[in-house]
């Protein structure tokens, strides 16, 4: 894939196109990187292509080289790729050709430093292909990030982290028993997801245990806040087709409880992924933590998927406190009726929020959560 015009010194700015294979050029969909990426390997093609990672995470199949003036991503040495995983200080990332475990390079963590992971999980990335002492390329250094949007945050000790970025859906997985749902980590979920740009869903799983239409009823809750619910059991297979057609060609993360069923939720819709599944411990109803690290998997259907460890809780302290009622849209309509313009809807007088609770316009335990994450941001849940 030679090209004369990327050694010339640039005249003016000007975008190259390089045609890398017709019939890989249409984008039918935005996000289809991970499905270009199997094909990719099928067809042996493409070791010396460089791609450009664009809006979303799609991997372009053209390259595109913009001259600034400032010398190509390529002629700088350097790959774009989206890192699928975190192990330690590695990062595993994925150029279309093959996946390349890839160190930070210094610079970039310090000019990161407040956030406890300079790259996650999603991330579009541009990494120096390093030679080892034997001559063979097989890691990375990271050089750069490309701005993030899309991103699932949450406060870790005195860090803030991302648990991943670049996604569209924050697939918020709850059980119907084995663990019992709790309605206070679901609004936890939401927030962060509106306060990092994300589509919340709700999800039900383990249908087949919910003998009193308890679960159903508290999805209800959120399917009339018009927040996008579904039940699912990989038991009965109920929901699993439309957990799938959710997910296919988009960016998602499933989070929730350790236990829930995440992994099995994308193995019933994947056969052959073959996550790793645990047991839920009787005496606890808590799950064991199976999942230990967050992974991103290319769906067959087209997307990706991130499947996440269980949380125990929430620390929403990252969350500016002026922007909570904002975050639960039922209080929208019903803040400019409060008393006081500044009203943080908990000590106050003539406060709308307080009269919808006894009005029946806010649900209590909405409510209540809002108190919690004002009060007690850090609190387990
Ligand atoms: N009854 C029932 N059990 C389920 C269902 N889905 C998953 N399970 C069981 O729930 C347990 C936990 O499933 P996992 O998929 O490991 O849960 P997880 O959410 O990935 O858990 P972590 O990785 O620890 O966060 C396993 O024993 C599954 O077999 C379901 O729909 N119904
Ligand atoms: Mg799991
Ligand atoms: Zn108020």
């Amino acid at each position: 894939m030679g090209n004369a015009e990327e050694s010339k010194p640039p005249k003016r700015p000007k975008k190259v196109r390089v045609e890398f294979r017709r019939n890989r050029t249409t984008r039918k969909r935005q996000r289809d990187w991970t499905r270009e990426a199997l094909e990719a390997e099928d067809h042996e093609v493409d070791t010396n292509a460089s791609e450009t990672v664009r809006a979303k995470g799609s991997l372009s199949r053209k390259r595109t080289v913009l001259d600034h003036g400032e010398q190509s991503l390529e002629a700088r040495g350097l790959r774009c790729g989206v890192v699928i995983a975190m192990r330690g200080l590695y990062a595993d990332v994925d150029d279309g050709t093959k996946v390349w475990p890839c160190t930070v390079r210094r610079v970039l963590r310090t000019r990161l430093i407040e956030e406890r992971h300079p790259v996650t999980v999603g991330d579009r990335v541009h990494f120096r292909p390093s030679a080892e002492s034997t001559g063979v390329v097989q890691e990375g250094v990271i050089e750069d990030r490309e701005p993030r949007t899309g991103i699932l945050q949450r406060q870790s000790g005195r860090r803030l982290q991302t648990i991943v970025a670049n996604v569209d859906y924050v697939v918020v997985v709850s059980s119907a028993g084995e663990p019992y749902p709790k309605p206070h980590l679901i609004d936890r979920y939401i927030v962060a997801a509106h306060a990092g740009e994300i589509t919340p869903v709700v999800c039900m799983n383990k249908m087949d245990l919910d003998e009193n239409g308890s679960a159903a009823a508290l999805l209800e809750r959120y399917a009339a806040l018009d927040y996008r619910t579904l039940f699912t059991s990989t038991v009965t297979g109920v929901g699993l087709d439309e957990l799938r057609t959710l997910l296919a060609g988009r960016a998602s993360v499933l989070s929730g409880q350790s236990g829930v069923g995440k992994s099995s939720l994308l193995n019933a819709i994947q056969p052959g992924l073959q996550l790793r599944v645990g047991q839920v411990a009787d005496q606890t109803q808590k799950g064991r933590h199976t999942t230990v690290t967050a992974r991103l998997i290319p769906l067959e259907v087209g997307g990706y998927v991130v499947d996440t460890p269980g949380v125990r809780s929430f620390d929403m302290t990252a969350v500016d406190p002026g922007q909570v009622e904002a975050y639960f849209r039922e209080f929208v309509p019903l803040v400019p009726d409060c008393k006081y313009p500044d009203c943080t809807h908990i000590h106050e007088n003539g406060c709308a929020i307080k009269n919808g609770v006894e009005s029946g316009a806010v649900h209590p335990d909405r409510y209540a959560s809002y108190v919690r994450i004002l009060e007690d941001p850090a609190s387990p849940s």
